[in-house]
C-alpha cells in the first residue's frame, strides 16, 4: 500500500506517491519459479519445445478441455500463424475497438483488415455489423473476446457458415474465461491467447493458440518452428513463435495461482462496485456471475451525464498519480497508420467511436489493494463533486 493520507482539499502532494498502473503484472509462486529455472539451468535447455513448455501446454489443455495447445511467443505471433495456418486472403473482418495488434497480424501479413462496428452494451462485435461488412474478397472473420467477456459465437458462427468464411477468435483477454459454461479455447476453429506481463495470467511475453482440429493444430506446430519437421526438412513456411523455457517456468509458477488471481480480481470489482455505485454518469461493466470469468479489466464507461469528462477523470486520477487507461481509444480505424490509407478515411462506426471516447480502465490484479481501491473511488467522487 503506497497511499499517503489524504489531505483536506485538493492533496498538495499526489495522493499515490508510487504510481499505481493498469496492467501490473501477477507474480505467483515465486518459489516454484526459482526451482523450475534452476531445473531449466541444470538441464541446459532453455528453449526450442522444451520439458516445460510442454508441461505448460498440457496444463493449459487440462484447464481449458481442448485438444491442442501450441505455445508461443506472443499473442500477436499466435495471431500471425493462426492467419496463415488457415490460408487466409484478401479481407478479414475484426472490431476497431480492440488492441491494435489484432488489426497487425493483418496487415503484417499483407492482408486488409474490414473494421466492423461494436455492440455498445457488450464492446464486442455487432453482428449485423459484421454482415454488412461482407464482400467477395472477405475470407475470415476474427472477432475478441474483448475485456474477457466472450462475443456471440452462436451469431458469429452462423455468419461465417452462411458465407463460407473461416472464424477464429482474438481471445487475448480471454483465458480462464467461458461462455455458456464452455471454455473459451473451444470456440472457432481456433483461439489466441496473450500471455503477456499486463495480462492476469504472464509468461512475461508469451501466448497460446489452442484447436481441437488435429490437423490445423499440427500446422501450427510447424509453423512456430520455420516449418522444420525433423532436424533436415523443412516442409511448410514457417517462422520462429516458439516460447522459452523461461517463460513456460513463470506460466507454471501462475497457473498454481490461478484461483488466486482471479479471487482478488473479483474481489477489487465488487470493490469499485460499491464505490462507484453512488456517482453520477458511471456505468461499471459487468462480468455474467453465471460464466467463469477472470475479471481483468475494470472499464468504466463515463457518460454525458457525469459532471466529468472521461478524459477530465484521466487528468485527474494521473494527477494523483493513479495511471489509468483509455483502452482503446480512439479505435484502430482512427490511429493514423489507418485513417491516412486508403479505404479507411470514411469509416464510419458510429459504437465504437462513442465507446472509445467514453472509457476508462482502472488498475486491479494482486498490485492494487482494497484501501489503494477505495483511495481511487475518493479521487473519482471528488473529480465528479468539483465538475
Ligand atoms: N489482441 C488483444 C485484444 C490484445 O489486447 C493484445 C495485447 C494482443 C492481441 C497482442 O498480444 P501480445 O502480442 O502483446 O501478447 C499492453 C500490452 O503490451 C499488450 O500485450 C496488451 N494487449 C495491451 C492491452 O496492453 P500497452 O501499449 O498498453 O503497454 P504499456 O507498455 O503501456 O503497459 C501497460 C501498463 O502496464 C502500463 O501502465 C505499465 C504497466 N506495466 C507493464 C509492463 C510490461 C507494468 O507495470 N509492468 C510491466 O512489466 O499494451
Amino acid at each position: 500500500m503506497s497511499a499517503k493520507p489524504p489531505a483536506s482539499g485538493r492533496a498538495p502532494h499526489p495522493r499515490f506517491s508510487d504510481p499505481l498502473h493498469v496492467g501490473r503484472p501477477n507474480i505467483g509462486d515465486e518459489a516454484l519459479f526459482k526451482t523450475l529455472t534452476q531445473q531449466m539451468l541444470d538441464a541446459r535447455w532453455l528453449s526450442n519445445n522444451g520439458p516445460l513448455v510442454q508441461q505448460l501446454e498440457a496444463a493449459i489443455c487440462d484447464l481449458i478441455g481442448v485438444r491442442h495447445c501450441v505455445a508461443v511467443n506472443n499473442g500477436t505471433i499466435g495471431l500471425e500463424i493462426a492467419i496463415r495456418a488457415q490460408d487466409l486472403t484478401g479481407e478479414v473482418i475484426v472490431p476497431s475497438y480492440t488492441f491494435v495488434a489484432t488489426a497487425h497480424a493483418l496487415t503484417w501479413l499483407g492482408l486488409t483488415p474490414v473494421f466492423a462496428d461494436i455492440d455498445p452494451a457488450t464492446h464486442n462485435l455487432d453482428p449485423d455489423s459484421v454482415r454488412a461488412a461482407i464482400t467477395p474478397k472477405t475470407s475470415a472473420i476474427v472477432p475478441v473476446h474483448l475485456w474477457g467477456r466472450a462475443a456471440p459465437d452462436a451469431e458469429l458462427q452462423a455468419i461465417a457458415d452462411e458465407h463460407g468464411l473461416k472464424l477464429f477468435y482474438d481471445a487475448a483477454h480471454a483465458f480462464g474465461c467461458s461462455l455458456g459454461g464452455r471454455m473459451v479455447g473451444n470456440f472457432g476453429a481456433c483461439e489466441v491467447f496473450s500471455f503477456h506481463a499486463t495480462k492476469f495470467f504472464n509468461t512475461f511475453e508469451g501466448g497460446a493458440v489452442v484447436t481441437n482440429d488435429d490437423a490445423l493444430a499440427e500446422r501450427l506446430k510447424l509453423m512456430r518452428n520455420f516449418g522444420f519437421s525433423g532436424f533436415d526438412n523443412v516442409v511448410e513456411r514457417g517462422t520462429n513463435g516458439k516460447m522459452a523455457e523461461i517463460c513456460a517456468a513463470m506460466g507454471l509458477a501462475n497457473l498454481r495461482c490461478l484461483d488466486r488471481f482471479v479471487e482478488i480480481n473479483r474481489r477489487n470489482h465488487q470493490a469499485y462496485a460499491q464505490g462507484l455505485s453512488a456517482l453520477p454518469g458511471l456505468r461499471l461493466l459487468g462480468f455474467d456471475p453465471a460464466e467463469r470469468n477472470n475479471y481483468q479489466y475494470v472499464v468504466v464507461e463515463v457518460g454525458a451525464d457525469c459532471p466529468v469528462g472521461r478524459d477530465g477523470l484521466l487528468e485527474a486520477l494521473q494527477a494523483e498519480n493513479v495511471l489509468a487507461r483509455r483502452y482503446f481509444w480512439p479505435g484502430c480505424h482512427r490511429m493514423a497508420f489507418f485513417r491516412d490509407r486508403a479505404g479507411y478515411a470514411d469509416v464510419a462506426l458510429p459504437n465504437t467511436e462513442a465507446i472509445a471516447d467514453q472509457v476508462i480502465v482502472l488498475p486491479t490484479g494482486t498490485g492494487a489493494g482494497l484501501e489503494d481501491i477505495g483511495q481511487i473511488c475518493e479521487i473519482i467522487a471528488e473529480a465528479v463533486a468539483a465538475s
